[in-house]
């Protein structure tokens, strides 16, 4: 009982260590992965500019509302990627989502990077960190529409 409880354990921590990216999400219909994922890009991209519009000068800098929106930008870069899973195709997703996976997850991959780097320039208040990093922030953004998102 014992043993089966630690392999019950490992086997959830093992499962958890794996990227997010790895790990297809359920939901009941394939319109509520769509709209999950649509809801999570559309709230990173609102939190995403506001970061964008004070390192363009749009916005006067404020050092606590560019942490915490940089913050929430990191922690929402990863919630869309699991709602692409099998037979959800659709929204403003290109099929080439789900023929070219490998592309796709490491742009995904990579715009997940990005946003690390981006929250830990503004975790330290200076805004001529977050100019450096918010250019290949926003390439990655862009990156991945290129390739995967219709027009
Ligand atoms: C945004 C947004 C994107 C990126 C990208 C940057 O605010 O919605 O997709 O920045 O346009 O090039």
């Amino acid at each position: 009982m014992i043993r089966l409880a630690t392999l019950a354990c490992a086997v959830t921590l093992a499962v958890s260590a794996l990227p997010a990216l790895a790990q297809p999400q359920k939901f009941d219909k394939p319109e509520d992965a769509i709209k999950f994922r649509q809801a999570t890009l559309k709230e990173l991209q609102q939190n995403f500019k506001r970061v964008a519009d004070m390192a363009s000068g749009r916005d006067a800098f404020n050092a606590k509302v560019a942490d915490e929106s940089a913050a929430r930008v990191a922690e929402l870069i990863k919630q869309p990627w699991p709602a692409f899973g099998p037979g959800t195709e659709g929204g403003k997703a290109r099929p080439e989502v789900w023929t070219e996976q490998a592309k796709f997850q490491d742009l995904a991959g990579k715009a997940q990077g990005e946003m690390v780097k981006l929250a830990a320039a503004a975790k330290t208040g200076s805004l001529d960190a977050i100019k450096a990093a918010i250019g290949p922030a926003g390439a990655s953004c862009k990156a991945c529409h290129d390739s995967f998102r219709a027009r």
